[in-house]
């Protein structure tokens, strides 16, 4: 358990609520509310029931259909739950129609997300980026957010009072906020830049991937170091960097918050910062679960991600780590049905990938240290190469 859940047990009960769109599957979507509910828990939240819904559009007003909601609000009146969870981002409108229906509070996916960043940030540049996120999302959705946002703040009662002038109050007083946040945010980048400018011009690795892939396990593995690793979903909120020598090579490593799939765009905008040490490496290591039945979707959305803050086109070594979970069922001979990922053994996926990506993928277990030496050596052959380039006259080294 992180420290911070040991002093904020805040055990709430909760419904998970997802729609069935497009093409998703049933299969899919049940992956889907899976991640939902592992994100829940991360927040304090106890999952009682989940509820999906087949819509080929999500109705403008409520979401969803009218059947689905007296099902859910029949059930939340006899099982004593507090939350409403929605897989999807509601819009403000839907949000206050939904909170007049059930009466509960209601989190959407983007709330879910920002409120397990506000609990784990630690330093003051997470601190400050969390704050802006939340801000920017709250603004829009001001009536029905205060609630929330004084929950959370243990009921300082800022709000005195309501109607038309308090709301104005308080988005002029939010408004401020934000702009004294984006202020102090300017100051720490300014802070980071010249630290990484005094770093000197050591090569610099990153590692990145979907959030519990076992990037901090790696990191602290390569560079003994003592980063804070765990089954729970964005345990790390910052960049930790580290020196890392191989052989006689030494290069920088750095390790930092995972990605995930509709990661709320105010958060990607205000992690930016964060994410310069990825956006300046020389190399990418891309970490991927392929114990995870959604892997490949998961290396997608890693790599939107990177497009979106301007990294994705740099040298990138996929790195499948935690073999030692891989799980699959063999079809029989005569079995005539089309092959799923759970029929494709460790050497079908081996096979696949490395037809693809060439040398440019590994296969490992961080936690059961299985190819880790021939990770070091493709690291090495890298790291050289780019060091070769840079600085063609340096024979020190090697
Ligand atoms: N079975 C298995 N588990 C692993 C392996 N590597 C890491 N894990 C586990 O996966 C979980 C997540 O590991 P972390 O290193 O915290 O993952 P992360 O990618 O840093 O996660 P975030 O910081 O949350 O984005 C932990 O419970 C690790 O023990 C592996 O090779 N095999
Ligand atoms: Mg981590």
């Amino acid at each position: 358990m992180g420290k911070l859940y040991d002093t904020a047990p805040v055990q709430e009960t909760a419904v998970l609520v997802g729609l069935i769109q497009g093409h998703d599957t049933e299969a899919k979507v049940a992956e889907y509310m899976d991640e939902l509910e592992f994100l829940s828990m991360t927040a304090g939240l106890d999952t009682k029931k989940r509820f999906t819904q087949k819509l080929r559009k999500a109705d403008p007003k409520t979401f969803l259909g009218s059947g689905k909601i007296n099902e859910i609000d029949e059930y939340i009146k006899g099982h004593d739950i507090d939350v409403v969870v929605f897989d999807d981002d509601l819009s403000p409108s839907q949000l206050r129609n939904l909170e007049k229906i059930f009466q509960k509070k209601i989190y959407d996916r983007s709330l879910l997300i920002l409120d397990i960043f506000h609990a784990r940030a630690q330093t003051a540049q997470a601190r400050t980026q969390v704050e802006l996120a939340r801000y920017q999302y709250l603004l829009p959705r001001l009536t029905n957010m205060w609630t929330h946002l004084e929950r959370q703040r243990g009921g300082t009662g800022t709000r005195g009072g309501s109607g038309e002038k308090e709301l104005e109050t308080d988005k002029r007083l939010i408004r401020d906020r934000i702009s004294l946040l984006k202020d102090q945010l300017k100051d720490i980048d300014k802070q980071m830049a010249t630290q990484r400018k005094s770093r000197g011009q050591l090569i610099r690795v990153a590692l990145v991937g979907y959030t519990n892939v076992g990037k901090s396990t790696l990191m602290n593995l390569l560079s003994k170091s003592d980063v804070l690793a765990e089954n729970k979903l964005f345990a790390t909120l910052d960049t930790t960097v580290r020196k890392v020598v191989i052989e006689n090579l030494p290069f920088l490593m750095s390790d930092t918050v995972g990605f995930i799939r509709k990661l709320p765009h105010q958060l990607v905008e205000s992690f930016k910062s964060t994410l310069d040490e990825v956006r300046e490496a020389d190399i990418l290591l891309h970490i991927v679960d392929i114990s995870h039945p959604e892997f490949e979707d998961h290396i997608n959305v890693v790599n939107e991600t990177l497009a979106e803050i301007g990294a994705r086109d740099k040298q990138t070594i996929l790195v499948f780590n935690k073999i030692d979970a891989h799980t699959y069922v063999k079809k029989d001979e005569d079995d005539l049905t089309e092959s799923t990922r759970e029929n494709l053994s460790l050497e079908d996926l081996k096979r696949t990938w490395m037809g693809k990506m060439g040398e440019d993928c590994i296969f490992i277990s961080a936690t059961k240290k299985d190819n880790i030496d021939e990770l070091r050596d493709l690291l090495y052959e890298r790291a050289k190469a780019v060091h070769v380039t840079r600085y063609p006259n340096d024979r020190l080294l090697y």
